[in-house]
């Protein structure tokens, strides 16, 4: 897998050399570069920003910057959009109004389908996108280029998302939750490290990652771990995970799976399946207070 960062802190990006990452890049599984947005300036202070259109605070991301860096990047020519700009482009209330509900479909394109491997993925964080999943990070670990683009100050213009979607490019957006950070850079180390330990021969021990949170299609929070001793400071470990019988173990572990995913996440509940559940799973969650006979468990 390919991987170009693009940021005016591209020093942050030593971290990713460090740890599991590090060695996948000496194993070749990653090559990951990071570039400075400031190399694709003409001006002698190299400015990437400029004050916003309509007024407000802070400042926001120059398109034109963007735009010779990522055509490089991406091995494209410069053009003209004509295709659908007129949603954008004029001056009338109305069609300033209508604006907002078109950007909002353009984000939401994020959810759709799986990357195709040889399509490059154009990846812009933002607070103000879908939230970053597990789903999301599996997707992404089957292409072969990703191309991350970080914003810094208010953010970044918001033609280039639409002009790249324009030339075929596979471009998301994309929150990592509901709090403000300076800028992406953070948001990339996390989506970086979500995708890349998915890369097989990433992680040492691949059933490790099939038993996580947030993995598969019935989704919950991953019961509590233990090791040695049996007793320590006075609290023991659950005498059935001493007992050696696997099937109760299982059980066991599975019932705190659903019943810590009912305290802390209900959601993660609503959205469970019923027909993948099986009859221990039903009378489990019918004891934590939900109806299972429809398509999703509905809190009684
Ligand atoms: Cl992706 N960017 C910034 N600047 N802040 C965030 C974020 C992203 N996700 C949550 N907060």
């Amino acid at each position: 897998m390919k991987i170009d960062i693009v940021s005016v802190f591209p020093e942050y990006f030593e971290v990713l050399n460090l740890s599991l990452l590090g060695k996948a890049q000496e194993k070749g599984l990653v090559e990951v570069t990071a570039h400075n947005l400031r190399d694709w300036t003409h001006d002698v202070h190299h400015s990437v920003d400029d004050t916003p259109v309509g007024g407000g605070a802070g400042m926001v991301m120059k398109p034109e910057v963007w735009s010779e860096c990522l055509d490089e990047l991406l091995h494209l020519e410069p053009t003209t959009v004509t295709c659908d700009s007129t949603a954008d482009a004029d001056d009338t209330a109305s069609a300033d109004a209508a604006e907002p509900a078109e950007s909002a479909t353009e984000i939401a394109a994020n959810a759709d389908t799986v990357p195709a491997t040889d399509r490059p993925v154009l990846i812009f964080p933002n607070p103000s996108a879908p939230l970053f999943t597990q789903q999301d990070a599996t997707e992404l670990s089957h292409a072969d280029h990703l191309l991350f683009g970080c914003g810094r100050y208010e953010g970044y213009d918001a033609r280039i998302p639409r002009y790249y979607r324009a030339q075929g490019v596979d471009v998301r957006e994309y929150s990592i939750g509901d709090y403000v950070l300076n800028g992406g850079e953070v948001a990339v180390s996390v989506m970086l490290e979500a995708i890349t330990r998915l890369l097989p021969g990433f992680m040492g021990n691949a059933a490790s990652i099939v038993e996580e949170s947030y993995t598969g299609e019935n989704a919950l929070l991953e019961h509590r771990q233990y090791t040695k001793p049996a007793d320590w400071r006075g609290i023991k470990v659950p005498d059935v995970l001493l007992s050696g019988d696997h099937a109760k173990v299982d059980r066991f572990r599975r019932d705190e799976a659903l019943a810590k995913t009912n305290e802390l996440r209900p959601d993660l509940i609503e959205a469970l399946d019923c027909s993948k559940l099986d009859k221990a799973d039903r009378k489990t969650l019918m004891a934590l207070g939900w109806e299972v006979s429809g398509a999703h468990p509905r809190q009684r």
